[in-house]
């Protein structure tokens, strides 16, 4: 066992540089060539590799710091059987390897030297030509593999524009664009390994006022100095891509990504979109923490279901400044308002909705209801169509027992229930609000009639208990007191299926003969496509009119 300083590399010519990551912390255990901090110049990052293999033992530095060659950083117990001098030759030739790699990534005036530009043969016609842009020089580096491609086909570019980020174990580097024009086919992939030379993609260039052949092949040379490859600190993320996980924040057209090889590998190893995290080191670096803590808000939210209430990986809302159009007001939603809203999002994201629509002719029901109002008065309850649509539901959920059922999707399995319990959805000053009433084909139209009304009241005053708006197998929501001729309501999960109702209509109604009017009450079914085939549906909404249509039935 021998403790051995870390100590900054030779930097290729760059005075000082800034240390923008430290990677481990004491105790961590290392391996050989593992990386131990980022720094970063105004050329590159370069992550300073582990000497040895060991344990730290000792960061001498801080986020923030400047450092410059010879610099101690930190002390490592490095031992065991390659200890020793041996272990020290080692570290020395590491350090070596690894101020190479920093005068290699850095890609100042040393490495323009070395960049050899390539000149696509442009071939002329028109006002556009084509050429085909190969792989600089990669500042030394060979076989580095792809690790972003940032433009895609057909989009327009300007020259210097980053077309494809490549990653060496050292540095990550992005090779520009030698011209502005349109992109072409792109010739290689994520993880194809590019040397210098290799054709990377096709491009379509504007050449302006006629250009004489001698312009058209001093560009790329004038463009040289762009020709090279960029380190990533620049790096300007073009392309959204497929929206994933949960909350999403779809990053701005142009965010820059600024991240370290190693935040990079393990974003990529968990399927973390760099785009969408948010950096917390210095000029809004990505570091290690900001990628763990982004997938672990990720996890938590898709654990909650959240994930549906607040986007489930579809691309958010961008909310521009009302202000500017007029005057606003902001207010707080309400608890509830909230809690509807994320159910609504719910429903809405987990379910297919398919919605049926039918008329059921209620004339001869709203005849019967209407001469029940003495006996109503009496009773002190009044006699709405709500109670016959309850009752109609409750025969038509016993009859077709797969609309009373709930889906357990992760168990694969469906859920039967033997009872009958109906929610109304309840307009309230303060909110809607789905009181359930139990064991409804149970029950006559009466007390339906007094149990709704008692329920619709206690809604509105807030004196609903949780139990009271529990249990329910299938929703009424009834418009009709309003208006409307139709709409297609939001099945109230785990439920599979809603009835809306909407305001009833006199209607020519042929019957055979002649055109009767008829009091037409139009119906309109929404139900999950998963629990329920359009057939079913169709019987129900067909059962339903005949129930209504002659309410005798309803007493069978
Ligand atoms: N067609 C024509 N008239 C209708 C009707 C229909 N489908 N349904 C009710 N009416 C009439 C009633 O007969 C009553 O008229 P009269 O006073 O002349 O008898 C009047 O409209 C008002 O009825 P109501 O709405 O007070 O009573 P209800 O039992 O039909 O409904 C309730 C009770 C709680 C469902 C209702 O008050 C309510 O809150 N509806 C809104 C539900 C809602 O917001 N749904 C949307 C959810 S999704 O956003």
């Amino acid at each position: 066992m021998s403790e051995q300083e870390i100590k900054v590399p030779d930097l290729g010519g760059a005075d000082e540089v800034e240390v923008i990551e430290i990677i481990v912390s004491k105790g961590d255990s290392v391996e050989e060539e593992d990386p131990i901090l980022t720094v970063e110049s105004d050329k590159a990052s370069v992550e300073l590799p582990s000497p040895g293999t060991g344990k730290i033992t000792n960061i001498s530095v801080k986020v923030g710091d400047k450092v410059k060659e010879g610099d101690v950083v930190g002390t490592m117990e490095v031992g065991g059987a390659g200890g020793g001098d041996d272990a020290k030759e080692e570290a020395d030739d590491k350090s070596e390897q690894a101020s190479e790699a920093a005068s290699e990534a850095k890609s100042g005036d040393s490495s323009a030297d070395k960049a050899e530009p390539s000149k696509p043969a442009a071939k002329k016609g028109g006002g556009s030509r084509k050429e085909t842009v190969k792989v600089p020089a990669l500042d030394g580096f060979d076989n580095v593999p792809v690790i972003e491609i940032n433009v895609a086909e057909g989009d327009s570019i300007e020259a210097d524009d980053a077309l494809v980020t490549v990653e060496s174990d050292k540095a990550t580097m992005e090779i520009p664009a030698p011209y502005a024009g349109k992109v072409g086919k792109i010739l290689v992939s994520e993880g194809d390994k590019l040397s210098e030379g290799d054709d990377l993609l096709e491009m379509t260039v504007e050449e302006e006022g006629g250009e004489s052949d001698d312009q058209a092949e001093a560009e790329p040379a004038k463009e040289a100095k762009k020709d090279e490859a960029k380190p990533e600190q620049s790096k300007q993320e073009k392309a959204a891509p497929e929206p994933q996980g949960a909350t999403y924040e779809p990053p701005a057209p142009g965010t820059k990504v600024h991240a370290g090889p190693a935040v990079r590998k393990l974003a990529r190893e968990l399927g973390a979109d760099l785009t969408r995290v948010k950096g917390s080191g210095p000029k809004n670096r990505i570091v290690k923490d900001d990628v763990q803590a982004y997938v672990k808000s990720q996890l938590q939210q898709a654990q909650q279901g959240a994930s549906v209430g607040t986007g489930s990986g579809i691309p958010g809302v961008k909310l521009p400044d009302f202000s500017q159009f007029g005057e606003i007001e902001k207010e707080a939603m309400s608890r509830m308002m909230s809690a509807t809203a994320t159910n609504m999002q719910r429903s809405w994201l987990n379910v297919p909705h398919v919605t049926q629509f039918e008329d059921a002719d209620i004339t001869d029901m709203e005849d019967f209801r209407k001469a029940q109002k003495a006996a109503g008065e009496k009773k002190g309850v009044k006699m709405t169509p709500l109670p016959f649509m309850l009752k109609a539901c409750a025969t038509a959920l016993a009859e077709l027992p797969q609309f009373n059922v709930s889906l357990d999707m992760d168990k694969k399995e469906v859920i039967r229930k033997k009872y009958i319990h109906i929610g109304i959805a309840v307009d309230t000053p303060h909110g809607l609000m789905v009181p359930v009433i139990r064991n409804v084909d149970q029950k006559g139209l009466w007390e339906l009639a007094a149990e709704s009304a008692e329920l619709a009241q206690k809604a509105r005053d807030k004196q609903l208990k949780p139990s009271e708006m529990q249990g329910a197998c299938f929703t009424i929501t009834s418009l009709g007191g309003i208006g409307g001729t139709a709409f297609t309501p939001i099945v109230n999960t785990p439920e599979v299926a809603i009835l809306g109702i909407s305001k009833a209509a006199m209607k020519p109604v042929w019957d055979g003969k002649e055109f009767q009017p008829r009091l037409m009450l139009p119906l309109s079914l929404s139900y999950d496509h998963r629990a329920v085939n359009g057939a079913d549906a169709a019987r129900f909404t067909t059962l339903l009119s005949q129930l209504l249509g002659d309410i005798r039935s309803l007493l069978l």
